[in-house]
């Protein structure tokens, strides 16, 4: 009886949305998806943060980490490691031709660096401006570099400047194994 009862309910409820399915479901599922989908392929967007031998040695690793971090970005990896020459002159492949790119090289060989994937919205051109111009004495107070160093042979961090760029330094410094996908319980406070 119960049973016969719900079926009923159930029929005229499915009735009454009948009418309205076709468009109900030609907005939702056209509309709803797409834009679910865009929000979150934005929100994954990953940039390639690296802390330079010179901000490993002067202790500004934290700091760094810490404004990504606050900002609301996500950490997927990190490490420290001794670049190679050949890793530098595949990740500044379109400067090894310029004369200052043997001091860079040495530069960067010269102790460990800090290598970082941070993820979230804009990361990308967001990271840039965090970092600051290439050269830090054009450099804004409160970006890392405006901050925290003078030469730009010093400039103690790099940023991706491309999406396409990221997704290449991203492979190019980590393994594959090593990018850690998780979902931060302050997602919903930090993105509406
Ligand atoms: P950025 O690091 O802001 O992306 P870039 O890719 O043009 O800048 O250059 C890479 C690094 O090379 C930069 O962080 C510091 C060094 N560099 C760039 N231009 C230089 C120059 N004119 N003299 C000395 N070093 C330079
Ligand atoms: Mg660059």
């Amino acid at each position: 009886m119960k049973v016969a009862a719900l079926f009923a309910a159930f029929a005229v409820s499915a009735n009454a949305f009948a009418p309205t399915s076709s468009f109900t479901n030609s907005v939702s599922l056209s509309a709803a998806p797409r834009s679910a989908s865009a929000l979150q392929m934005n929100a994954a967007e990953r940039t390639y943060i690296m802390i330079k031998p010179d901000g490993v040695q002067r202790g500004i690793v934290g700091n760094i980490i810490s404004r990504f971090e606050t900002k609301g970005y996500k950490l997927v990896a990190m490490k420290t490691k001794q670049a190679s020459q050949e890793l530098l002159d595949t990740h500044y492949c379109d400067l090894v031709e310029k004369p200052f790119f043997p001091k860079l090289r040495d530069y960067m060989m010269s102790g460990p660096v800090c290598c970082m994937v941070w993820e979230g919205k804009e990361a990308v051109v967001t990271g840039r401006k965090m970092l600051g111009a290439t050269n830090p004495l054009a450099s804004e107070p409160g970006t890392i570099r405006g901050d925290f160093c003078i030469e730009v042979g010093r400039n103690i961090c790099h940023g991706s400047d491309s999406v396409e760029n990221a997704n290449k330094e991203i492979a190019l410094w980590f393994e594959e194994s090593e990018l850690v996908d998780w979902e931060s319980h302050s997602k919903d406070w930090i993105y509406e």
